[in-house]
């Protein structure tokens, strides 16, 4: 007989596979949903792949109510009334925010009709199982708000500043309507920016590491400079392994509720930047240029509106015990060395602790 059951939308973007991996660990029997492409997209999951015993990816679609029908069915053949309610999470999203404002109709299909869709199925599941559901809000729904003492909290005023935000803001809102008018069991986590090795390469922190990581495989020798944006903005960055502690931890409450995941400190673009170069330097035994000669600043980058600080202070975590287990510098010195193996260039680096 299978154990807790899992299903993860979103599953091979990187929350969604460091959930499943977390899933997985703990014992559950975990569904991935993998939107059909023409390119294979499962690189994340290797790990989870490999336990053929306890995950299945199915192909499905969070904007098809349909599909989602199907893949409640597949989980009703697993589903035993004695092992509890069936964990569902989701991380399905267009998650660029720069994107957004170039396919807002999209956007919003996915990130909130494709929400709504997973809440309608939820709330008239036709196979009649208990659920527990977990939404990736953004902590971009923020936009310009901030406190008087520097941080965003759970009730400071949401003011979007892109369409991506909006469409987050909208399904964060449907949340609360469908738990107080059907009593469903739905947590709404506001994610500040969470970052790894698995992150998307056209994230900035990616962007940098990767670059840097070419870099050094490259002994040194600039091919092309790294083209970026607004190195003012200040973002709150944690580990991805640490952001899905947190989500656990909440999704273990007896009744869900809204949350914060944020690491509490705020950095600059800039000071990313000076620490994944200060990251290499250190990292390896040639030389590299200095900083000022490695990038440029490319006005395609910028965005029509701009979410400018984010520093979040994560109340309800740090009540239940959450704190992030790895820092600003040991999540910049993780993804510089991940990237320079990538490369290729692992004979430059002088020593790995
Ligand atoms: O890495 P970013 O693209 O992430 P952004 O926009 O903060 O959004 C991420 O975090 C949100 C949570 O806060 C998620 F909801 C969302 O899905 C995503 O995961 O950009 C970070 C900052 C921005 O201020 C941007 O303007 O970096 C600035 N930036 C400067 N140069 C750049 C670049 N961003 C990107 N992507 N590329 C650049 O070249």
């Amino acid at each position: 007989m299978p154990s807790k059951l899992a299903l993860v939308f979103g599953a091979t973007g990187q929350i969604g596979s460091y959930m499943v991996d977390s899933l997985l660990d703990d014992g559950f029997f975990v569904f991935g949903v993998n939107r059909r492409t023409s390119v294979n997209n499962t690189w994340r999951l290797k790990k989870a792949l490999a336990n053929k015993a306890r995950f299945t990816l199915l192909n499905g679609d969070i904007t098809d109510s349909g599909s989602i029908l199907r893949v409640f069915k597949e989980l009703s053949d697993c589903y035993y009334e004695e092992n509890g309610p069936v964990q569902i999470y989701n991380f399905a999203a267009s998650s660029h925010v720069a994107v957004s404002f170039n396919e807002p109709t999209s956007n919003i299909d996915v990130t909130l009709k494709g929400h709504l869709n997973l809440l309608e199925v939820c709330r008239d599941n036709p196979y009649n199982f208990p659920t527990l559901l977990f939404f990736a809000n953004s902590s971009e729904t923020f936009g310009s708000q901030v406190d008087s003492s520097g941080f965003q909290y759970d009730n400071t005023l949401r003011q979007p500043n892109s369409p991506y935000a909006v469409a987050k803001l909208a399904a964060h809102h449907l949340n609360r309507i469908y738990r107080d008018s059907y009593g469903m069991q739905i947590a709404s986590g506001t994610l500040f920016n969470t970052e790894s090795p698995r992150r998307g390469e056209t994230f900035v922190t990616r962007k940098i590491t990767k670059w840097f990581g070419e870099l050094v495989a490259n002994r040194g020798l600039i091919k092309s400079k790294l083209q970026l944006g607004n190195l003012d903005a200040c973002r709150d960055w944690t580990h991805a392994c640490d952001t899905v502690k947190a989500i656990r931890l909440m999704m273990a409450r007896p009744k869900l509720e809204d949350f914060l995941v944020a690491s509490g400190q705020t950095h600059s673009i800039a000071q990313l930047l000076e620490a994944a170069y200060q990251t290499a330097v250190d990292a390896v035994h040639i030389e590299l240029p200095p900083l000022q000669d490695c990038y440029e600043i490319n006005n395609g980058f910028l965005r029509p509106n701009e979410v400018k600080y984010l520093k979040g202070w994560p109340e309800k975590l740090y009540r239940y015990g959450w704190k992030p287990s790895i820092t600003f510098k040991q999540l910049v010195r993780e993804m510089v060395i991940s990237d320079i193996f990538l490369a290729g260039g692992k004979d430059y680096i002088k020593c790995l602790n």
